[in-house]
């Protein structure tokens, strides 16, 4: 094993047995799958949009992909730089992480959350592109601010590279970089913000349909508000001084990372799995899962803010006495969330294997290029390659074009996706 904990920080993992190498090695590679993983994402966006599909038509969940990319590609390769300096300060006698011989070990930390910070929004960017996605379809409206989620999402990513030393604000780092760090970390509030922005202007006086994957989007909204609010708060230094290396830090840091994020995966997971599985998910279980894994995760969470406001600090296995009722309540929440995801997996399973109920083309009445398919998709998802007629989010409009013409005439475009032999079409999608 490492003895490091997950950030592998100097001068512990110079000092650590063999099983760091495995670490840095283990780590450093599958930094190198980030970068050749964002490299495809992005030239597979750029270089490969079917006829029509122009930026302005782009679904948000490709947006925030393809900035996810750009994070891929300019983040990882300091992770990949700073494994491969753990391995020589290891093997090969370098110095870069050791003090005593001309190195820094704060080096280390640089490089690990100059990554690292950009790693939470490779996490949080596609979060958003599938909230951006439900909304406008459950809200029967267009998407309200399509250029400003965009822009968000632009916004988020670049801001990302500027914010890593508030991970560093109580390591003992020059207290002349620290209000910089707090202000950009302040600062990306408000891309994030235009998110919130767009999903206010969405809901707006809207019809909502409450389906499973609806309820999953509305709660991350709900969550990541908490966790977002108390990042700013942890972001200005005088704060974090305080709450530091304390449970309201694990209780952020969740609520953005699993009340954000994976409600939001969650959403993407009930609304995708008919078009990708051909099978759809027993509705009525998926809100039983929804309603139990909304409020354990906020039976569980919330106290951890006050828990951690009366000093308990993170990484101890013992509670002070006066705690122990509150942490009592948040170990058997914590429980009831677990038992949320069993009502998942049993879901998952019984609708996959046993009951296999097929799913419609179009359950969700979606205008995404996706849904004028059938479900599951035919090989190579298109028989011929459609040629976008226009955007995905153009709901409420009784004049909007069909989103695609899945079969246009020879000329139109240069080849079919299938070769020559394939004469099986797919009628399009008539959408009312
Ligand atoms: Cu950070």
């Amino acid at each position: 094993g490492f003895p490091t904990g997950w950030t592998g920080y100097a001068p512990l993992s110079i000092q650590a047995g063999e099983g760091m190498d495995s670490y840095a090695f283990a780590f450093g590679l599958m930094g190198v799958s980030i970068i050749l993983a964002g490299f495809n994402i992005i030239v597979t966006i750029i270089c490969y949009r079917a006829p029509g599909m122009r930026w302005s038509r782009l679904p948000m969940f490709v947006w925030s992909m393809l900035t996810t990319g750009f994070l891929f590609v300019l983040a990882a390769p300091v992770l990949v730089g700073g494994m491969y300096m753990i391995i020589t300060d290891r093997t090969a006698q370098t110095a870069f992480f050791i003090n005593q011989l001309g190195g820094s070990s704060y080096l280390y930390q640089d490089l690990f959350w100059f990554f690292g910070h950009p790693e939470v929004y490779i996490l949080a960017l596609p979060g958003f592109g599938i909230v951006c996605e439900l909304l406008p379809v459950f809200t029967r409206k267009p998407l309200f601010g399509y250029k400003i989620a965009a822009a968000g999402m632009f916004g988020v990513a670049i801001l990302s590279f500027f914010v890593w030393q508030h991970h560093l604000f109580m390591s003992g780092i020059n207290p002349d970089m620290r209000p910089l760090f707090m202000l950009t970390t302040e600062l990306i509030s408000i891309p994030t913000g235009f998110i919130f922005l767009v999903a206010l202007g969405t809901f707006w006086k809207a019809k909502i349909r409450l389906t499973v994957p609806m309820l999953f989007a509305m709660a991350f909204f709900v969550n990541f508000l908490f966790g977002g609010i108390s990042g700013v708060l942890l972001s200005d230094v005088p704060a974090d001084t305080t709450a530091h290396g304390s449970f309201f830090v694990m209780a952020h840091f969740h609520y953005t990372i699993m009340g954000g994020l994976i409600f939001a995966f969650f959403g993407g997971i009930y609304y995708w799995l008919p078009k990708v599985m051909g099978i759809t998910m027993n509705q009525r279980l998926g809100k039983i899962h929804f309603w139990t894994m909304f409020i354990t995760f906020n039976s569980t969470f919330m106290p951890l803010f006050a828990v951690g406001m009366l000093g308990q600090p993170r990484r101890v296995f013992e509670y002070a006495r006066n705690l122990e009722t509150l942490n009592d309540w948040v170990s058997i929440s914590a429980f009831c969330l677990g038992v949320s995801m069993l009502i998942f997996i049993f879901n998952f399973v019984m609708s996959t294997v046993v009951w296999r109920e097929r799913a419609p083309q179009n359950p969700w009445q979606a205008r995404g290029l996706e849904w004028q398919i059938s479900s599951p998709p035919p090989p190579g998802n298109f028989t011929h390659i459609p040629v976008v007629l226009a955007g995905p989010y153009e709901y409420g409009d009784p004049n909007a074009l069909p989103v695609a013409d899945l079969n246009p005439p020879a000329g139109v475009i240069a080849g079919a996706l299938t070769g020559a032999g394939a004469s099986t079409t797919t009628s399009p999608g008539s959408e009312a």
